[in-house]
């Protein structure tokens, strides 16, 4: 493991600035949405970057990430520092309206209903504004361009990052999962429903026609994190299946890096520990 990341006075910094967009509501009305979105220190319009799309937790907003972590200062000194290419990163919602009730049951159709938001009109409106490896914002563009962008989040933002591997592994090459489990069969079903877990993510890879070289997953969270448990018996059920998840540190030889961090908790000073780790480890396919 690398250092930890401790703040710092970065002199190259990048910007953060707002892009809206109209998407649908539970209710198929037309509403208008913002996310936010990181342009490193001598962002050029010509250039194209790889891009990383970042979920808030339960009850979350865009800004959660930004307003509760060192996310912007962490990517900043990473840049500086040259451990980190420069890159994009969004924070956006899964929320249409309000914030929802963290952690109750609809929470989760919310983060599948999102799916179609992100693929139809997040990401083609994002990449339309700034230039990444996407030549088009059509599903040929983004499936074409999908092992240069990546999506995790934490908690509620992981169990979406979970279904957006279910359901957007075609347009998305990178996930990072973090203090959070996959929700597909129950709530909190990475512990409950270990190996039915496992087999559903399994079967979707399998199903999705992509090889396990051409999809990565890294997944992390600590020991003292309330999503410990499950992640953990998700992440050992998953290993169960070395034909879609290959167990492997820095992605060097496989797809699947997990990481349990001793004595972490559930919050985002905690967890953009993880992103500050992983985020090298992307986009080198
Ligand atoms: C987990 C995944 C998500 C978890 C909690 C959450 C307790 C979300 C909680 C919330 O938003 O309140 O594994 O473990």
């Amino acid at each position: 493991m690398k250092k930890k990341f401790t703040h710092g006075d970065a002199s190259e910094r990048g910007t953060i600035r707002q892009i809206t967009y109209t998407t649908r509501n539970e209710k198929g009305e037309t509403v208008e949405k913002y996310a936010n979105i990181y342009l490193p220190c001598r962002y050029d319009p010509e250039k194209r970057y790889n891009i990383f799309y970042l979920m808030h937790g339960g009850g979350g907003n865009p800004d959660a990430w930004l307003d509760s972590s060192p996310l912007k200062n962490m990517l900043d000194l990473s840049i500086q520092r040259g451990e980190l290419e420069p890159l994009l990163v969004v924070t956006p919602t899964y929320y249409t309206e309000g914030t929802g009730k963290p952690g109750m049951d609809g929470e989760h159709d919310k983060t599948v209903a999102f799916q179609k938001e992100l693929a139809e009109d997040l990401i083609p409106a994002v990449e339309t504004a700034y230039k990444t490896y996407a030549e088009t914002t059509d599903p040929a563009g983004l499936k074409a361009s999908r092992l240069h962008r990546g999506f995790g989040g934490f908690s509620m933002g992981a169990v979406t990052t979970w279904n957006a591997f279910v359901y957007n592994i075609g347009i998305i090459g990178y996930f990072m999962p973090l203090s959070g489990d996959c929700w597909a069969i129950e709530r909190l079903g990475g512990s409950s429903q270990s190996e039915k877990t496992a087999r559903y993510l399994h079967d979707a890879a399998v199903k999705s026609g992509y090889k396990p070289d051409e999809y990565f997953i890294y997944a992390a969270t600590g020991t003292e994190d309330i999503a410990f448990k499950q992640l953990y018996g998700q992440v050992n059920a998953m290993l169960r299946f070395p034909d879609t998840f290959k167990d492997a540190s820095g992605f060097a030889a496989g797809n699947f890096c997990y990481h349990f961090e001793e004595g972490a908790v559930h919050a985002y000073p905690d967890v953009c520990q993880y992103v500050y780790q992983a985020l090298p480890c992307f986009f080198k396919k």
